[in-house]
């Protein structure tokens, strides 16, 4: 992307993080590259996936760092050991899993806070193209969004415009 002259920069470390196969990786690819990976589990050397894209809304200029992380209990330790340098924790579910839903109240989110107590977050319910499929309910995930005084957006891979404007909204002054 060229650089507008006199643009403000705003720059956006952000981490999706959140149970196995709730899409993180999918999402983190459509944001950068336009396009949904192809169904491989983020494990091995990929631990955490670390992305850069930019992007302007208005007279900004948003420099964004996200990184996308195994969804693996193994890798949790390393990941944790990570979360400080983030500004914006994306927690993503799946809509048709209550497992990945109930997994971000009693494993990512008190893991983070422990370790990052300034980030703000972002609670992503993932793949509404499945909505007929769905177990965790839109009154539920606003209902946490509202305990941790943060949004709720509706997302599938194919369909990040309200994620995006998140990231933006948030990081707007
Ligand atoms: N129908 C549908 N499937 C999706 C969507 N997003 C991801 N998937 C599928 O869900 C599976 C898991 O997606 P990933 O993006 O690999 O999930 P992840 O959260 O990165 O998983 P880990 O790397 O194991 O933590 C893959 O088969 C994807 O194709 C979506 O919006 N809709
Ligand atoms: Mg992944």
């Amino acid at each position: 992307m060229s650089r507008m002259a006199g643009a403000d920069v705003v720059v956006v470390k952000a981490m999706l993080v959140g149970d196995s196969n709730v899409g993180k990786t999918s999402l983190t690819d459509s944001i950068c590259r336009n396009r949904p990976n192809k169904g491989v589990s983020t494990t091995g050397v990929d631990v955490i996936n670390f992305r850069y894209t930019t992007f302007s809304n208005g007279p900004k200029e948003y420099h964004l760092y996200l990184s996308d992380v195994s969804g693996l209990q193994r890798h949790r330790d390393f990941i944790s050991s990570n979360y400080a340098w983030y500004n914006q924790m994306i927690l993503v579910f799946d809509i048709c899993s209550l497992d990945s839903f109930e997994s971000l109240e009693k494993n990512w989110v008190p893991d983070v806070q422990k370790l990052n107590s300034t980030c703000k977050f972002v609670l992503v319910g993932n793949k509404t193209d499945l909505m007929r499929y769905r177990t965790v309910s839109k009154e539920q995930a606003l209902e946490f969004a509202q305990k941790l005084d943060c949004a709720y957006v509706e997302v599938n891979s194919h369909f990040i415009d309200p994620l995006i404007d998140q990231m933006t909204i948030f990081n707007k002054d």
